[in-house]
């Protein structure tokens, strides 16, 4: 692609874009009916640097966007892609509730567990006691656990892959995409400017790959629970019962001049 990026060299978000392109070239969907959302920060660029349409919104507003157009056009696939900051902080109501609303939409979320784009703070997923320019006595905050979060807020599909790792990211994406219903895939994506803790080589140190997802949700919550010297990756849950909401025609009308004559008019009558 004959376009500046922005990303140090050695980035995580490199290996994800190429995965991310490799998985949506080969999708068994037009390219027309592909869109991405994201927010603000260094992953929420990544649809800058893929060739299909999008909408980059405000910081932790890559979810309401990916949700109305879902809305509007229940036709397109729709992928949101941001950081972890920007999905779990800023926007982790929308991520919650977003995954309520059982929709077919999937979350990516390329997780360095530090705000890049406003160099290297601590994020919500920033280990307990790391330290940072910002936090040189270390990060005084329990990390939020995006797995078992999204597990406990009824997500049918939660993954987890690594930007070191093309093979597994490209086959995670793949299925995560193809999945009818809100999935939700954290990838380990290595910040080699703004954390020196998380590398490629200390994940290398600690991944092991989950064979088949388990059976039943308790097992994934306890897969999902383990962060220490042993990272599990991959499917930890894939929900083969659940049931995506159909979305009503009423949604896809067009708004009539008439319709929105009759909102004012309510809200004129509220306010007198
Ligand atoms: C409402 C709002 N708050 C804060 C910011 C400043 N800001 C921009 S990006 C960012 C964090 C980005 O971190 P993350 O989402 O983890 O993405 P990364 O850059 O690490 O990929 C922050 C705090 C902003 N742009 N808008
Ligand atoms: S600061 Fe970190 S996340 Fe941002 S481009 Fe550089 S390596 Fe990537």
């Amino acid at each position: 692609m004959k376009q500046d990026i922005a990303w140090c060299p050695g980035c995580g978000n490199f290996p994800i874009r190429a995965a991310l392109e490799k998985v949506l070239k080969e999708l068994p969907v037009p390219a027309k009916n592909i869109v991405l959302t994201s927010g603000i920060g260094q992953a929420a660029k990544m649809p800058h640097y893929l060739p299909y349409s999008y909408f980059n919104g405000l910081h932790g507003r890559s979810l309401p966007l990916a949700v109305g157009i879902k809305l509007a056009r229940p036709d397109l696939t729709v992928i949101a892609v941001s950081g972890d900051g920007c999905h779990y902080g800023e926007g982790g109501n929308h991520f919650i509730h977003t995954i309520r609303r059982r929709l077919d939409i999937t979350i990516l979320v390329c997780d360095n567990k530090v705000y890049g784009l406003t160099k290297g703070q601590s994020s919500p997923t920033t280990d307990l006691g790391m330290k940072n320019a910002l936090d040189p006595q270390g990060n005084l905050n329990t990390p939020f656990s995006p797995l078992v979060t999204a597990l406990a807020a009824g997500a049918p599909f939660v993954a987890r892959t690594f930007a070191g790792d093309a093979q597994h990211m490209e086959q995670v994406l793949r299925e995560s995409i193809l999945f009818r219903g809100p999935s939700v895939v954290d990838i380990l994506q290595p910040c080699v400017s703004f954390n020196k803790v998380n590398t490629y080589a200390w994940y290398r140190e600690r991944l092991y790959k989950l064979e088949e997802p388990p059976r039943d949700r308790q097992e994934a919550m306890r897969l999902a629970e383990i962060w220490g010297e042993r990272i599990p990756i991959g499917v930890f849950w894939r929900d083969g019962q659940f049931v995506c909401r159909e979305i009503r025609e009423t949604f896809r009308r067009p708004v009539t001049e008439a319709a929105v004559a009759k909102l004012l008019d309510t809200k004129c009558i509220m306010m007198r």
